[in-house]
């Protein structure tokens, strides 16, 4: 090759630049190909990806059962519109309120869908269920949260890079400190018009900001004791990444899978995206009861894709992966082992002061500021030494592979990490 000529990687990320918006900034790797835990880029280089797509890709890049199912349903019939019934919605329906213990599901697309979803029916809860007058419904979010990227959420959010210059936004939220149960029951003491609490399980954007272990049990209660609904988002933390199927069981001492089916803390909503078609598909969803989700009637909401037929074909499929293969308990076992050894590096490290989280969320704290480029840096050498993760808040690097990782890899991947700290430490 002439030393002209642009490596494939050079043209793809060249492309990029040239002809896309520029809402991100991508470590410079360019990946054609994913099988399991691994990613191979163009030159062919491969990887273990511990970002497994911000938690979508649980089960394993092109998990063969999930590709299975989404290339027979594609080839069969690929969308209807709600305008007519299609043969596979029911059936995914039924399944996954089973598997998660609610009456009703309502199929949409992203994350952010879903979310806006449940704000939509908490608030009309609030109006029909519960009396608050018209246009007066509140609902209470906690500080750091992300939930997304439409106009109403960030209008919620406190990140002024996710914010600045998209107003006016909407009204109607009341911000509180997370893990702070004086903080919501102070907040549902002030205010009398409050239709739900909206709560992320661990904070994943924040940094992987896992609550105290008695936050969401508690905080439930409160919601409970002041008629407001209890809404988990669970995009990131469900579908087994946590070592549970959902977070919001964490706290249930029960080692087996099966606890999922009586959640120690059930939400009123519950908010699932991301994993639940592992990746191969965006489907999201939202979970509730029958005397929260009546208030939805026909024509209030919907969208052209939720609940398409490949989209109901793959989610049953990556919701079966999890039970098939265990991938909550694999989680539990792999997280503690991951920390347990970070931990021990962490005694006698300079650049890394911490390491938290559950399951296989974790992230790792760099003893540098949040404008410094030490996380950046550390995260273009575990590229170089064949480990993919991506900084968050200048300084955090968060950890999370797919969840079909085994014990061997685990620890070679600890191995990669630890060693490539050390070139950092002073
Ligand atoms: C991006 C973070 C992860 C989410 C929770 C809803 C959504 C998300 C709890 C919206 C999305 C993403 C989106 C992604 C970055 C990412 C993320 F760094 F921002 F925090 F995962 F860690 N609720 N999370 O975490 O889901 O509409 O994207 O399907 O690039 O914005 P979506």
């Amino acid at each position: 090759m002439s030393v002209l000529e642009k490596t494939a990687t050079e043209k793809a990320i060249e492309q990029e630049n040239q002809y896309g918006a520029h809402n991100y900034h991508p470590l410079p790797v360019v990946l054609n190909k994913g099988e399991g835990v691994y990613v191979w880029d163009v030159e062919g280089k491969k990887y273990y990806d511990f970002l497994s797509a911000y938690s979508a890709v649980n089960q394993g890049h092109c998990h063969p059962k999930i590709v299975d199912a989404m290339s027979k349903q594609a080839e069969t019939l690929t969308l209807t519109s709600r305008a007519f019934y299609n043969d596979m919605l029911g059936k995914f329906e039924k399944y996954a309120t089973d598997y998660f213990n609610f009456d009703k599901l309502l199929p949409m697309n992203t994350g952010a869908e879903a979310v806006e979803t449940a704000l939509k029916i908490c608030r009309r809860w609030a109006y029909e269920k519960k009396g608050i007058p018209e246009g007066e419904a509140k609902i209470i979010v906690c500080q750091n949260n992300f939930h997304g990227r439409t106009t109403t959420i960030i209008s919620f959010s406190n990140d002024p890079v996710a914010r600045k210059n998209f107003g006016p936004y909407t009204q109607g939220f009341i911000k509180i400190a997370y893990d702070d149960t004086s903080a919501l029951e102070e907040a549902l003491e002030k205010n009398d018009d409050v239709a739900g609490f909206l709560v992320e399980p661990i904070q994943g954007e924040a940094g992987v900001y896992v609550p105290s272990d008695d936050y969401l049990t508690k905080a439930k209660a409160i919601c409970e004791k002041h008629n407001v609904l209890f809404i988990a988002d669970e995009v990131q933390t469900g579908i087994a990444r946590t070592g549970r199927l959902l977070a919001t069981c964490g706290n249930c001492d029960c080692e087996d899978y099966s606890c999922s089916k009586t959640p120690e803390v059930k939400p009123d909503i519950l908010i699932l995206g991301k994993a639940l078609s592992g990746g191969a598909y965006p489907v999201s969803a939202v979970l509730a009861d029958d005397n929260v989700m009546s208030v939805i009637t026909p024509g209030s909401h919907g969208s052209t894709f939720g609940g398409n037929p490949v989209a109901a074909a793959v989610a049953m499929a990556a919701l079966e992966v999890v039970k098939e293969e265990k991938l909550a308990e694999n989680a539990e076992k792999l997280g503690n082992i991951f920390r347990n050894e970070l931990n021990k590096y962490i005694e006698n490290s300079s650049i890394c002061n911490l390491v938290r989280g559950k399951g296989l969320l974790n992230a790792i704290v760099i003893n540098d500021s949040e404008d410094s480029d030490t996380a950046w840096n550390i995260c273009l050498k575990l590229r170089d030494n064949g480990l993919l993760a991506k900084p968050t808040h200048g300084n955090i690097i968060r950890f999370a592979p797919p969840l079909v990782m085994n014990e061997t890899q685990l620890r070679e991947c600890l191995d990669i990490i630890i060693s490539t700290l050390k070139e950092f430490e002073k």
